[in-house]
């Protein structure tokens, strides 16, 4: 007996100091396994005499209870500080940057769009959109632009081959074919602008064969020549974010306005280099005018009744006089240094570019 009481102590020693699993298991073998040593005795039993055997049984069956109970409660212990130690070690620390990622950059065209859409729609108006092949009709006659008419020349105009009911379907010189089309389609007031890709067949620095203009359309009972100037005046200031930016409006003609303007902003020229704002130096950036009344008219809209202004930009040109692109051309090449160089990270979202009601 005293035997099995060394032999307790040091099983329940052992079983103390098991510091994991695999300690834990080994000491479980050493008691309970087929050659552990509690095993050994029980195999003992059957050379005993039957008194010796049944004190001896029973001492040895409560022995082997109270280790192998004594394992599970150190087993227990064990996978429980396992758990701790693997949660302490996967703990986040929000604290920390955030990994370095490739990030893509926002192209300088699609920015400036979004900064033109920006300010026009915290003014009021709605984006309107439309296709780029267009038929004859929408994209000159229906302007005052009839097929004899010189302004066809100036326009470069892709054709598609072929034809469909009878004409020749063209690649849109402009976006105003899609103001025709919200004209004709709908009610007024119009209130929107035309964001989208326009093509000239004509390549060289200033000229791409594809390009983008945002349009606007202003169509009312009481819109005067006075609302199309408030509204480019602030746009302009609003664009360029200075608020104190001169702006003009300069004679000009287009055969879908009546009378038409060119916009030009203040700026500064010293032998090449030049500056946006106060100055000596005009700089056009747009071309506006009042709706010709044979547009209106041409829509089905009562020229007699509504009347209304329009305006047209160039985004390119927009685009690098705001952040200083030289070459038009380097728009298209997709070289991507260029990209990082000029391109917007996608979070200069811009919510409201310089601002309206600063
Ligand atoms: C420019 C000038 C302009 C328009 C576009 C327009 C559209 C309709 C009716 C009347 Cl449906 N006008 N658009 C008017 C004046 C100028 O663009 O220099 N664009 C780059």
């Amino acid at each position: 007996m005293d035997d099995l009481n060394t032999l307790r102590e040091d099983l329940m020693t052992a079983v103390g100091a098991a510091a994991d699993s695999a300690a834990l298991e080994e000491t479980r073998i050493t008691a309970l396994g087929k050659k552990g040593r509690i095993t050994a005795l029980m195999k003992g039993l059957g050379g005993m005499d039957p008194d010796q055997r049944k004190q001896m049984g029973q001492a040895l069956n409560a022995l082997k209870g109270e280790v192998a109970d004594a394992i599970e409660a150190r087993k227990a212990e064990i996978e429980n500080a396992e758990i701790d130690a693997g949660l302490e070690d996967d703990r986040v620390d929000v604290t920390l940057p955030v990994r370095p990622e490739t990030e893509g950059r926002i192209h300088p065209i699609s920015q400036t769009i979004d900064e033109i859409v920006a300010i026009l729609g915290e003014m009021g108006f709605a984006v309107a959109e439309g296709p780029d092949i267009e038929d004859d009709w929408h994209n000159f006659t229906a302007l005052n632009i009839p097929p004899d008419h010189p302004a066809r020349q100036e326009h470069d105009t892709f054709y598609l081959p072929g034809e469909k009911d009878g004409e020749r379907m063209v690649l849109r010189t402009h976006t105003s074919p899609v103001q025709i089309r919200t004209m004709q389609s709908g009610e007024p007031p119009f209130r929107i602008i035309v964001p989208g890709r326009t093509y000239r067949c004509d390549y060289d620095a200033t000229h791409s064969p594809m390009f983008h203009q945002v349009e606007g359309l202003v169509v009312d009972k009481t819109t005067h020549m006075g609302h199309l100037k408030g509204c480019l005046i602030e746009f302009c200031r609003a664009f360029f974010d200075l608020d104190d930016l001169p702006v003009r409006f300069r004679a000009s003609y287009f055969p879908f306005t009546e009378p038409s303007a060119e916009v030009d902003i203040g700026c500064t020229r010293d032998d090449g280099q030049f500056r946006i704002g106060h100055g000596d130096d005009w700089l056009e950036i747009l071309g506006c005018g009042m709706v010709n009344p044979k547009v209106l008219e041409n829509c089905g809209i009562d020229p007699e009744v509504y009347q209304g202004f329009a305006f047209g930009m160039g985004v390119e040109r927009l685009a690098m006089l705001k952040y200083g692109i030289p070459d038009l051309r380097t728009f298209y090449e997709s070289d991507l240094r260029w990209l990082k160089h000029y391109g917007f990270a996608a979070l200069d979202v811009p919510s409201m570019v310089g601002g309206l009601g600063r």
